[in-house]
């Protein structure tokens, strides 16, 4: 590899040693115009990590309600109770998209939604409890550190007790959203009334100390500097670091469409393909870097998975975040789909569970029949 800007010489140097990279090289990374040797660093990285190994999963995402007393300006999702669009799923309209999900081979529920005025937290431990009981092997990674702040705060309870709760009721690991950007200086102008950078540090904390492992993300694009993103992604190592709870780190690119934010412009794939770099290249300590194809698009998603990323996230089925604020990716890519792009890029598809453990289709029990076979989607492609 050729490196064209002499500043990376010393940070590849520390790369090729396995030595931790520290805050000014994380902005040097940020700052190179040299993309294809950052992103070269970065796949060595992740092939001595993976090897040609590349991870997706049979998922399918649930957002309970949109309806959201927080009114973030990145947020295109959240709605007031009466404005249009605002919905919120019966818990039997929940387990029927569960069940539907399962019948269609679903592994994981990646369950999350708006901060609702009036549902208390009971309902979301019956929601929990309603999904176990359904779907018994399928891991329920439900509610972000934002929302297990807010149920704190509605209940009246502790933080620590809101995650014991969620978790006898049948959480099994919480997802990565909600971080945005740490700093408070973001937080204030995109997000004022999310719990802080540092609330969402501490519950992540003590999901992991319970033994409720979690994501973590990061949002880009938006009014952050690249001082802000490397200030993010350490606190995140650090935080790795104490509790070894993060599973996978997700950047996410902002899209404006429809938020107060929209005059923002849109995310271009050279800082897609940097945040990927620089993330796995800075988070020495997280195993597994996921380019969200839904984000991304599946053709930088693909792209992706040579600077740095090693696992594509999953099939998805209903996507509603994005797709709000004006992503034109589809909602759905069939699991076939999935591993076709993994192996035009030179790598080997290997499905995997929440917790990257790889499936073996073969071993598990056969799948319930369809209850409406007009209805069955080709998530499984069999
Ligand atoms: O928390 C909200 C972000 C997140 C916008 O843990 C927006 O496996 C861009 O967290 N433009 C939801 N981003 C997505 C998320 C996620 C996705 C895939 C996998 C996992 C995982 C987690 O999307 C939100 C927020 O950070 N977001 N609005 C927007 N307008």
């Amino acid at each position: 590899m050729t490196i064209t800007d002499q500043r990376l010489k010393p940070i590849s140097d520390k790369v090729l040693a396995g030595e931790r990279l520290s805050f000014d090289e994380g902005i040097t990374l940020y700052r190179s115009p040299d993309l294809l040797a950052v992103g070269w660093l970065a796949n060595h990285v992740r092939e001595k990590k993976h090897g040609n190994v590349t991870y997706y999963n049979v998922n399918r995402h649930i957002n309970p309600t949109n309806i959201c007393v927080a009114h973030c300006k990145l947020c295109a999702f959240g709605r007031d109770p009466d404005a249009p669009g605002a919905y919120n799923f019966a818990l039997e309209e929940i387990y029927e998209r569960a069940e539907q999900g399962m019948r269609e081979g679903a592994l994981e529920f990646h369950i999350v939604g708006g901060l609702h005025p009036d549902l208390p937290f009971e309902y979301f431990l019956d929601m929990m409890r309603g999904l176990k009981k359904r779907c018994p092997g399928v891991h329920l990674k439900a509610f972000t550190m934002v929302e297990v702040g807010y149920f704190a705060r509605i209940s009246k309870l502790s933080v620590k007790e809101v995650l014991l709760k969620l978790k006898e009721a049948g959480a099994d690991s919480l997802p990565g959203g909600g971080a945005e950007i740490f700093h408070p200086r973001v937080r204030k102008i995109i997000c004022d009334h999310k719990v802080s950078g540092q609330m969402w540090l501490n519950i992540a904390r003590q999901a992991h100390e319970i033994g409720l492992r979690s994501n973590a993300t990061m949002l880009y694009g938006h009014v952050e500097t690249e001082e802000e993103r490397v200030d993010h992604l350490v606190k995140l190592r650090e935080l790795q670091d104490e509790t070894h709870g993060f599973v996978a780190f997700i950047p996410l690119a902002f899209h404006p469409d429809n938020t107060a934010l929209s005059h923002v412009p849109k995310p271009t794939g050279y800082a897609d393909l940097r945040n990927i770099a620089v993330s796995r290249l800075l988070l020495d300590n997280f195993d597994h870097i996921k380019a969200y194809w839904i984000m991304l698009t599946p053709s930088i998603a693909q792209i992706a998975l040579r600077f740095g990323a090693n696992d594509l996230d999953g099939t998805v089925v209903e996507e509603k975040i994005y797709h709000d604020a004006g992503a034109k990716t589809s909602e759905f890519t069939p699991r076939a789909e999935l591993e076709r792009l993994i192996r035009a890029a030179g790598r080997v598809p290997v499905e995997r569970d929440t917790l990257y453990h790889p499936v073996d289709r073969s071993k598990l029990p056969p799948l319930p029949p369809p209850a409406r076979p007009d209805l069955v989607s080709l998530t499984l492609n069999v």
